[in-house]
């Protein structure tokens, strides 16, 4: 069996989505997701220009040598483009090899672990007593985890909070909206807000919260105390995690269990995050780290150091990740958490797919492959459209982290 074909598809059902489709000289197809929030383009063009002519002709079921040919034959190792390409060709062959064997990808990573997915949702809103009936929802489902992010009194919006309901879009202007954010503001309201929710829905609901790289860690070590009382499952992306030793400060004051990772592209982003034990939770995803092959790495790493799996799945990850993060959560040994951020019905009929919630669990389709598909005709009917994410200023108009 040959690679005859790869195509590249660019759609927009409601947001962008980036699509590998790889096609056999047999006739059997894999898809990839390739979407980088913001920079869809520059993935694109990576694999259009770059990767695809590599591929023709190769063996689909070399799915290791491949992936070192792209990641090592570059010269240009890491970073999000190159990794979010390289993690679109390995999950479309794993949906081959499925294909071709017969089975459900979670089958060839070695079975299952557990008999579900367990995953949060996100409970955002303006105010504390609108967030409230937003996780009532949410437990009304079968949850047992949700995220809670609130807007901040005196600021006027905050990334992560939206009116919409059961997903909100960062992604909302082709030049990048611009928040104003306040520490000080931000530290005084979360323990609050936490403490109303706990009052509501007592002690055993998984509570999360995510910081959003907007803290230093003196500051994050303040949160994670203050939260302590509150026992949450995860404080997320406390700071920006360039400085992976910046993360020693914050774990010598507080037990709030830490989160990060989902900006990360490679297993050397977090090494030092991992094999110190700085953090709780790796938050790597498919579609950004390189694919299940390279994911399966990191997990393997976090695993000898007693960190679990917190995959990233908001919007921006494509059902076609969201499948290939489940056979993954169901087969590795240290699963934590997978986000659960659902797409909207336009998405959802651009991406057949086979995968079902149920009782606050997702379970991967038992089709062989990873049992999602991409309708490339519905796909056409939606072009492109710029869409950045949002900066974040202080108060005086000094660039922040977002
Ligand atoms: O900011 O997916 O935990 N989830 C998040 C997301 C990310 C977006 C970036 O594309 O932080 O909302
Ligand atoms: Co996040």
């Amino acid at each position: 069996m040959k690679i005859a074909e790869a195509r590249v598809i660019v759609t927009c059902p409601d947001r962008n989505f980036v699509t590998l489709k790889i096609v056999t000289d047999e006739g059997v197809y894999g898809v990839g997701d390739a979407t980088l929030n913001g920079r869809e383009l520059a993935v694109a063009a990576y694999l259009t220009e770059h990767v695809v002519p590599q591929l023709i002709g190769r063996d689909p079921a070399r799915i290791e040598d491949i992936w070192q040919y792209l990641y090592k034959g570059a010269y240009w190792r890491r970073g999000p483009v190159t990794m979010t390409a390289i993690a679109a060709v390995d999950t479309a062959l794993w949906d081959i090899k499925g294909k071709v064997a017969g089975l459900p990808v979670y089958q060839l990573l070695g079975g299952r672990s557990r008999e579900g997915v367990t995953v949060y949702g996100h409970a955002n809103a303006l105010d504390v007593e609108s967030v409230l009936t937003e996780i009532s929802d949410y437990v009304a489902l079968g949850y047992r985890a949700v995220r809670v992010q609130t807007g901040i009194p005196g600021l006027e919006s905050t990334y992560g909070v939206s009116k919409d309901r059961m997903f909100y879009e960062p992604a909302d202007a082709a030049i990048p909206t611009e928040n104003v954010w306040s520490t000080a503001h931000y530290l005084d309201h979360v323990p609050q807000v936490f403490a109303r929710v706990r009052e509501e829905f007592g002690p055993t609901l998984k509570l999360l919260h995510d910081v959003h790289h907007r803290l230093t860690p003196i500051e994050a070590a303040r949160l994670g105390k203050s939260l302590e009382p509150y026992h949450l499952t995860w404080m997320e992306d406390p700071v920006p995690a360039e400085l992976q030793e910046g993360f020693r400060l914050i774990r010598q004051h507080t037990t709030t269990p830490i989160a990060v990772g989902e900006v990360f592209s490679s297993i050397w982003d977090c090494q030092q995050l991992i094999t110190e034990q700085l953090i709780d939770y790796i938050r790597t995803t498919v579609v950004h780290a390189g694919g299940i092959t390279h994911l399966r790495r990191i997990f393997d790493l976090a695993n000898l150091y007693h960190v679990r799996s917190g995959s990233h799945g908001a919007t921006d990850l494509s059902p076609v990740c969201m499948a290939a993060a489940l056979h993954l959560d169901l087969s590795i040994p240290n699963f934590g958490l997978q986000e659960y951020m659902r797409h909207t019905e336009r998405t959802d009929a651009v991406f057949p797919h086979g995968y079902r919630f149920e009782g606050g669990y997702l379970h991967p389709s038992e089709e062989p492959g990873l049992g999602v598909d991409i309708d490339e005709e519905l796909a056409a009917r939606y072009p492109y459209r710029a869409a950045s994410l949002p900066v974040n200023r202080l108060q005086d108009g000094t660039m922040h982290s977002w």
